[in-house]
């Protein structure tokens, strides 16, 4: 979940496979987007909008929003 210019839970520790889903609760756009910029980017969310990834590869993924810099999560995958 986006809302509230945060992702919620900021960090989360799922098992390699696993489909996440960010929805965009805020009236603002947001982006969830991978810090290298490669793994994962849901390009912008306007509000209401939702983006999934399948993470297929095991180890620490941070990312942030391209909008809103100071937006920060991070997943680790688990295998
Ligand atoms: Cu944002």
């Amino acid at each position: 979940m986006i809302k509230n210019f945060s992702f919620k839970p900021a960090n989360i520790t799922i098992k390699r496979g696993t489909k996440l889903r960010w929805i965009n609760k805020d009236p603002h756009p947001h982006t969830a987007t991978a810090n290298n910029k490669r793994s994962f980017d849901s390009g912008r969310l306007g509000k209401g909008q939702s983006y999934t990834h399948t993470f297929k590869s095991v180890g620490k993924k941070p990312y942030h929003c391209e909008i809103h810099p100071f937006m920060r999560g991070r997943i680790t995958v688990r295998r």
